[in-house]
């Protein structure tokens, strides 16, 4: 324990504390812009400086270690003059067309400019001009908006294990960007959004295609089908002042009807139908020494991180398509003969707290007889943009159902929207199938929460222990991948998704700054909201739900069947 004295205030914390985060449990907030909790903590940005007495220079709280005795001041004229100078010298350099920003409101530059009260910008900046990076399919680089914090480079390196953004040059000219300048759409970027939700500006955004979904949507001749992921429900309500954590699922799906959808459906129908097309392929991998452990395939940043680093183990994915696409190709196949739409006529649009399935659903893998699976993939905060954009007052709107039959799902489809969600709902199924009757296990807590790597042994009937491993972020499916191709990974099944906490905290969910980070894990009050749904759900197994049964009584025949393996599976070479 040590005590320091800031701004005359006496505060006692643990070593190990930085001068900022002292700062805060006083109700000091000491202003930041390059500072990321735990992953970028490099004090560059200066604009966290602040006087130590006896210390001849102002010195970056973020980076700074309370010792004994230490006496701070956070606001004397000296700090307040050098953080002013700090932020010009930054906003001198940056595009300013805030109007038009799509980080407007949600940027954590302006809110400086404003906190700190600065009224001009002294210095004349280079003001470069630079064209920006649209080749991906996913995202945007806007590099005229780009401060230099960095966080991006450290995110992608160091929490998702990829490390395709670096700096180059020097002072005046340095420059943050992909290797030797090429497009993010050259590199290794397995497209998971994480530097975009971590970006403190407008730098870095998904690709924009709101457009396209009001022109399908306002184009007579079209039937627009919509799905929404688990995950989007658990954070949507945030674009909308809603607490972290706050569960919209009616709401959401009011809103969609309003916006002119002609069907509302949902992803968690095809996380149902994957856990019985998964399931029964790891019961014949298990059963005909099939190719183990295998590993989940439905985090398409999760599946160009394999074909890029671990091309040599593609035969461990599952064959199955992901829960979004797997509906969309019961929607041009079943769903349009049963309505008599001609399937060309159908536009598919999924909602997605993911900036890579857009990635996905331009995969050449992801189409039957000519249709895409998805023909457009629109992130959270697309979304919250439409919502927007039509005027809906959304906190006002009452909870609507999804319409029946690709809208009926069960709580284990709800729950793959976070880490270990979609291995419990495989057990909760695995389980009965191998047991011949209705376990009464539904909770594996064994396989929640967010820590970045969990292992489990379940023990399904007496003879068979499952040994399983479910991990998140880039960083750490390399670690479990490592052991794969060293042959030290026993187990039978692994849950692998590109971004931390799962697709609750993927790159296309609502934004939160860095303050709000130090204090909330959006991980955990997210992966709540799910929780509490699956629970409210009165079925919780996806082989109970009676539309997935009646698919397959109805179209598909069995799991694994050949219409099965023609529409819902796929294989990935690289
Ligand atoms: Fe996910 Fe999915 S759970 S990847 O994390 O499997 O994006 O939410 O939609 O497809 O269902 C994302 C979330 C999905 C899919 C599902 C899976
Ligand atoms: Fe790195 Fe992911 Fe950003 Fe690509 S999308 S640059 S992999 S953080």
């Amino acid at each position: 324990e040590i005590t320091i004295t800031i701004d005359g205030q006496r505060v006692t914390v643990p070593e190990g504390t930085t001068v900022l985060e002292a700062a805060r449990k006083i109700n000091i907030d000491i202003p930041t812009l390059c500072y990321l909790k735990d992953i970028n903590e490099i004090g560059a940005c200066r604009m966290c400086v602040v006087e130590v007495k006896g210390a001849r220079t102002l010195q970056a709280s973020c980076v700074y270690p309370v010792t004994e005795g230490l006496e701070i001041s956070t606001t004397s004229s000296r700090v307040r003059k050098a953080r002013k100078v700090n932020l010009e010298l930054i906003l001198s350099n940056h595009n300013r067309e805030c109007l038009t920003c799509v980080r407007s409101e949600n940027c954590e530059l302006q809110r400086l400019s404003k906190d700190l009260n600065v009224k001009e910008v002294s210095f004349q900046g280079q003001n470069d001009v630079f064209p920006l990076d649209t080749l991906s399919p996913s995202m945007v680089r806007d590099q005229s908006k780009c401060i230099l914090c960095k966080r991006c480079i450290s995110v992608c390196h160091d929490v998702q294990g990829v490390g395709v953004l670096g700096a180059a040059n020097r002072g005046f000219d340095t420059k943050i960007e992909p290797v030797f300048d090429k497009s993010i759409n050259d590199v290794a970027c397995i497209y998971c959004g994480q530097c975009i939700v971590n970006c403190p500006v407008g730098a870095l955004k998904e690709k924009d295609e709101i457009d396209k979904v009001w022109d399908v949507i306002g184009d007579p001749k079209k039937h627009v089908l919509v799905q929404t992921a688990p995950a989007v429900r658990a954070a949507l309500g945030e674009e909308f002042g809603l607490p972290m954590g706050s569960r919209v699922t009616g709401k959401m799906v009011a809103a969609l009807k309003r916006l002119g959808f002609d069907k509302v459906f949902d992803t968690d129908f095809g996380a149902d139908l994957t856990i019985m097309e998964e399931g029964t392929e790891l019961l014949n991998r298990l059963q005909n020494d099939g190719k183990l452990p295998m590993i989940t395939s439905c985090s398409p940043g999760w599946v160009k991180y394999c074909e890029h680093n671990y091309p040599d183990l593609l035969e461990h994915l599952s064959s199955c398509k992901s829960p979004a696409h797997m509906l969309g190709a019961v929607l041009k196949t079943y769903y349009a003969e049963q309505n008599s739409i001609n399937p060309e006529d159908i536009t598919v649009v999924s909602i997605m707290p993911c900036t890579s399935k857009k990635f996905e659903a331009q995969r050449p893998e992801h189409e039957h007889e000519g249709l895409r699976d998805v023909d457009i993939s629109l992130t959270t905060r697309e979304l919250a943009r439409m919502i927007k954009e039509a005027g809906i007052t959304f906190n006002n709107l009452p909870d609507e159902d999804f319409d029946h039959f690709f809208g009926d799902y069960t709580g284990a489809g709800v729950i793959f929207g976070a880490t270990g969600g979609v291995m419990e709902a495989a057990l909760r199924t695995v389980a009965d199938v191998l047991k011949g009757k209705d376990v009464e296990k539904l909770e594996y807590k064994e396989v929640r929460g967010v820590e970045g790597i969990k292992e489990a042994e379940v023990q399904i009937t007496d003879d068979l222990k499952l040994k399983v491993a479910i991990a998140s972020g880039g960083k750490n499916l390399k670690a479990i991948m490592d052991k794969v191709r060293s042959g030290e990974a026993d187990y039978h099944f692994i849950e692998l998704m590109a971004c931390p906490g799962g697709c609750v905290c993927g790159g296309g969910q609502p934004i939160i700054d860095a303050k709000t980070k130090m204090d909330i894990d959006p991980r955990v009050e997210r992966a709540k909201a799910l929780y509490e749904e699956d629970v409210l759900l009165p079925l919780r197994k996806s082989h109970l739900n009676p539309s997935i049964q009646r698919l397959y009584k109805e179209f598909l025949g069995e799991p694994n069947s050949h219409l099965s393996h023609e529409l819902l599976h796929t294989e990935y070479y690289k």
